[in-house]
């Protein structure tokens, strides 16, 4: 089962529009328990619990599913749990998350442009009728109840990565991740594709350069998000594919400050699953993208 390109895939692209639609709806899909919140809202709240969850408490970098290694399998199964409702929503087995290839729209005069913002496509989500329920306070850092629409500064800051920088970091970096596993780490597949050093700042320039929503800790309220971690995700593919033998880091020998990141430990859920960073490595198993080799190839 295939995901595909969201902007040469319009069929996939179209059904995901639709799929978060009705994810989105609490008369369709309520969320247990949360009065007028739906599904789709409890991804926010329980990637914004991930961020406030310190790995160890003491520090405050390196939380439940950011600023480690577990950055890569946490979204990887974030994304699976969203893509099996999107499945149910859209009576749809065959049904993966398109991704979106920013390196494309990169290479446009005006990023801002591309047709992705257009309102056939995401751009409807920035008009009335998508409502953020649940929003991160920009004063306090809290989740809060929210009624208003979606907020977005398309390339007011930063700009998106490369193909060519891309590339080249899925050439280099031999090894998954690095002491001390955290943001600091000088080098390593996650922390350059998470972003926090190197040119391109792969993921965190993503985010920035959309602004508004994807900015704080609620940022799954844009539906971009899922779009967008699936592109993360597909580099991390191409990666596992140049680098056969390179293994997730760290394993159980790790300390316990390393919690929700070793390769055997629980990955922070707000349900009552216990998936592991070792059962996200063989991504085939759910899905496989309509190509990587754009990414993967030897040639920079
Ligand atoms: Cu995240």
């Amino acid at each position: 089962m295939i995901r595909h390109n969201f902007l040469s895939n319009p069929e996939a692209a179209q059904k995901y529009i639709e799929g978060v639609r009705r994810l989105k709806d609490p008369a369709q899909f309520a969320w247990a328990g949360q009065d007028g919140l739906s599904i789709y809202d409890s991804f926010v709240f329980w990637h914004h619990q991930s961020m406030m969850l310190m790995t160890p408490p003491n520090q405050n970098d390196r939380n439940a599913a950011h600023s480690g290694p577990g950055f890569l399998p946490w979204h990887r199964y974030f994304l699976i749990t969203l893509e099996g409702l999107l499945r149910q929503a859209l009576n749809d087995n065959e049904f993966r998350i398109p991704y979106w290839d920013w390196t494309t729209d990169a290479e446009l005069p005006e990023p801002a442009t591309s047709p992705i913002w257009s309102t056939a496509n995401l751009g409807q989500f920035a008009l009335s009728d998508w409502r953020v329920r649940l929003e991160m306070s920009l004063r306090t850092g809290d989740l809060r109840p929210a009624n208003r629409s979606l907020q977005r500064e398309l390339g007011n800051t930063g700009r998106l990565p490369t193909r060519t920088g891309v590339r080249m970091i899925i050439r280099d970096q031999a090894a998954y991740d690095t002491s001390p596993f955290s943001s600091s780490s000088p080098g390593g597949i996650r922390n350059l594709v998470e972003g926090w050093v190197g040119n391109e700042r792969i993921h965190n320039s993503v985010h920035v350069w959309i602004g508004g929503d994807m900015g704080r800790s609620s940022s799954p309220n844009d539906p971009v998000f899922f779009l967008h971690h699936c592109n993360v995700d597909r580099i991390w593919a191409a990666w596992q594919e140049r680098h056969p033998d390179s293994t997730y880091l760290p394993d159980m020998t790790a300390p316990d400050t390393l919690q929700f990141h070793r390769i055997d430990d629980a990955l922070y859920s707000i349900y009552e699953d216990t998936v592991t960073p070792g059962d996200m490595v063989d991504y085939k198993t759910y899905y496989e993208y309509d190509t990587i080799s754009d990414l993967a190839e030897l040639q920079v």
